[in-house]
């Protein structure tokens, strides 16, 4: 579905979508084909004989359909759309006019995606997720290729090579799947504590995000903003969704993985195809180039954010995705993102591991997308006009006309010419130093800002941090790894890495060296996200036959007027009757959908469907698990029986609304906002067994 407006970017890609409605087959060299059913064969039952053009050109093309997929983020979802400046705040920090201009709308292509596992994987995995944006603006495109977590597992990229590989399936037997829980990534893990802080996020419930519209976007890295003076500022880039910032629950995901692999990839085509645009906020912090040594931390240092407290997140921008893909492999698995690709006005700095993304998204593509022409595959053709030198290689699609191929020429009068006000210039930043393999001193304290987010974190998200930890450990093999890692997290906090060791057979640790600091930054914490709402959630209706269909329209529709999604589930397909014998149409039978695929559950009266529910353990459990997960949970008069039947224990419950019937819009309203605060974790679940 198209968005309410078209993009630069998308009128460019007219020109190579193509439909095939009302079309005749053909080879790939338009040749009219008369039966693509057949081979040839001398008699009915004789040989493929090898003039069959076509039968070989199908074959062929089909054998060679695969690229390698991505070596890292290979799992992702892509969608087009537009980042526009609220004003003109960043002019006197960045010549980059896509970030300055008021109402000017710069067309996006975002890709989302997971790390670990492979392009088949499943979507909810405990993992980081990517957060690739590329804007193609008017001065060329610029990609800011960033995360969800704001930190990274190493300080310097010349160990990226290391951390996927203790991170991906091991290698003699290829066994986990996208999931770190298993010996060589813990193994890494506590011979290099830089990692620290980062596992402490990915053990969070960050690294399980309800919807790639419900997850922050961080650039990670410390760049700089030029302005047209030469001058320089720090910046750090950070996306806000919308939606707020909202996670699923660790058992919740692994059984996703079952039920729907696709689940965020689906939430965000859904969402864009309903219209619900996902939309973030663009925020930057600041920091003056005579700041630079004012903090506790190296801006350098990829594994420290600066803390909000310190310095605020200044809004200055909107991105929206409005269209979906047309083609899978055309956009979003062809699509290349790389962080040398910026535009005037965006700069580097000298943080090692930026310094080495630079080389390696550029050499990445060469061998995904098979040789240097990859910008001009129409999804990484910038808007701006491309003039240069560069000739031949594979797939070359542009025929360059003339003699002159090399600069200085006098056979092509010159062209194309070096330079001009929209000319790219570096800042120019002094360095002086010897050649030396080492890490600067200012990188040393790999455990202060995990401790600052542990203690950052409220009860309900401390209590997932150690599951986690017991699960991912657990998994471990080896003692001296599990040991290993319990060691390091009592330099971040005794008391977590006691409550972790108590989980998993490791003898308490000793209490360290350095006690903690004390030191929170609320920011941290998705306890604090202030937004709740209702918008885009989806919420199971269970009926059966004799449903009081009357309550089931009313909260439909009081709860659809808030934004919310509701599916009708009844133990068939089809439609139920309701109490007047007038029927209901069901959106799905239970058991193709799960308590895990909506936000909330809730269960209409009628005598004869809630008997009829609580006789049925797909539908109990329902109810069971939407509780054990800490969802939302209506009941309406009869309906109240599942709660019974579900043995969640004696009431009231923290987001379990219960109502008579007699007041349907009042019990929406109360509903609604059970639903927009999205989880209720004070809830006593652990007896519940779902
Ligand atoms: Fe990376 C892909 C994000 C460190 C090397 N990375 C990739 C993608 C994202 C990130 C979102 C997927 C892009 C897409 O959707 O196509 N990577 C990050 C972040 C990092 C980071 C936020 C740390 C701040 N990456 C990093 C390092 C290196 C790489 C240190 C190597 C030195 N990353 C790659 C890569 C990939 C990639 C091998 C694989 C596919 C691709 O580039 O296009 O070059």
């Amino acid at each position: 579905m198209l968005g309410d407006h078209r993009t630069d970017k998308d009128r460019q890609l007219d020109d190579v979508r193509v439909d095939y409605q009302d079309t005749a087959l053909t080879t790939d060299h338009g040749i009219r084909i008369d039966d693509t059913d057949n081979s040839l064969r001398p008699g009915e039952r004789g040989p493929t004989l090898m003039e069959d053009f076509h039968f070989r050109e199908k074959l062929t093309h089909f054998d060679h359909e695969r690229i390698p997929e991505r070596v890292v983020h290979a799992r992702g979802s892509a969608a087009h759309g537009y980042f526009e400046p609220y004003d003109a705040a960043l002019a006197p920090f960045t010549r980059a006019q896509f970030l300055t201009t008021p109402g000017l709308r710069t067309p996006v292509f975002v890709r989302f995606s997971t790390v670990v596992g492979s392009r088949g994987s499943a979507d909810t995995v405990r993992d980081v997720r990517g957060f690739a944006v590329k804007f193609y603006t008017a001065q060329g495109n610029f990609d800011l290729v960033g995360n969800n977590i704001p930190v990274f597992f190493i300080q310097d990229g010349i160990k990226f090579p290391d951390i996927v590989h203790a991170a991906k399936p091991e290698p003699h037997n290829e066994i986990p799947q996208a999931s770190t829980a298993h010996d060589t990534l813990w193994d890494f893990v506590r011979l290099q504590p830089e990692s620290t802080h980062m596992m402490m996020w990915v053990m969070s419930d960050r690294a399980l995000p309800r919807s790639y519209r419900m997850m922050q976007g961080f650039g990670v890295h410390t760049f700089r903003l030029v302005n047209a003076e030469g001058r320089g500022t720090f910046v750090k880039f950070h996306w806000k969704p919308k939606l707020g910032i909202h996670s699923l629950v660790w058992d919740e995901t692994q059984k996703i993985a079952g039920k729907d692999p696709d689940f965020n990839r689906r939430d965000l085509w859904e969402a864009i195809v309903t219209g619900n645009f996902p939309e973030w906020e663009l925020g930057v912090q600041l920091v003056a180039e005579e700041d630079e040594h004012s903090f506790d931390f190296d801006l350098l240092d990829a594994t420290k954010i600066i803390p909000e407290e310190l310095v605020p997140v200044q809004p200055v921008g909107r991105l929206v995705l409005d269209r979906n893909p047309d083609n899978f492999f055309a956009e979003t698995e062809q699509v290349a993102f790389h962080l040398g690709n910026v535009v005037p006005g965006i700069d580097f700095t000298n943080d090692p591991l930026l310094q080495s993304r630079l080389f390696s998204y550029l050499d990445t593509q060469l061998i995904r997308l098979g040789g240097p022409n990859f910008p001009q595959i129409p999804i990484n053709r910038p808007l701006a006009e491309v003039r240069n030198h560069h000739r031949d290689g594979y797939h070359q699609m542009i025929i360059p006309r003339g003699r002159a191929s090399y600069h200085p020429n006098s056979t092509g009068g010159g062209c194309p010419a070096v330079g001009g006000p929209d000319a790219y210039t570096h800042f120019q930043e002094r360095v002086d130093g010897h050649k030396i393999r080492k890490r600067s001193a200012s990188f040393a304290d790999h455990y202060s800002q995990a401790t600052l987010f542990w203690n950052s974190m409220s009860s309900w998200e401390r209590a997932h941090i150690v599951a986690a930890f017991r699960f991912e450990l657990g998994r471990v093999v080896d003692p001296d790894i599990r040991e290993g890692v319990v060691r390091n997290l009592s330099n971040v906090d005794h008391e977590l890495a006691s409550l972790v060791a108590a989980g998993i057979g490791v003898a308490p640790p000793a209490e360290p060296a350095v006690p903690n600091h004390g030191l929170s930054s609320p920011a941290l914490s998705q306890a604090h996200a202030p937004v709740r709402s209702v918008a885009t959630r989806k919420i199971a209706i269970l009926v059966a036959d004799g449903a009081d269909g009357g309550q089931v329209k009313a909260v439909q529709a009081a709860l659809g007027s808030m934004g919310a999604l509701c599916d009708v589930l009844a133990p068939r397909g089809g439609a139920v009757r309701d109490l007047d014998d007038k029927p209901v149409p069901v959106n799905h039978a239970l058991i193709t959908m799960a308590s895990v695929l909506y936000d909330a559950v809730l269960v209409p009266g009628g005598q004869e469907s809630a008997r009829a529910l609580s006789m049925d353990g797909e539908a109990v459990h329902y109810v069971a698990e939407a509780f054990k997960h800490a969802k939302a949970i209506g009941v309406l008069g009869e309906g109240a029986l599942l709660l019974e039947t579900a043995r969640l224990g004696p009431g009231p419950h923290p987001g379990v609304v219960t109502g008579t019937g007699e007041d349907v819009k009042g019990f929406a309203k109360a509903f609604g906002a059970a639903v927009a605060a999205h989880r209720h974790h004070g809830r006593a679940m652990d007896g519940v067994p779902a």
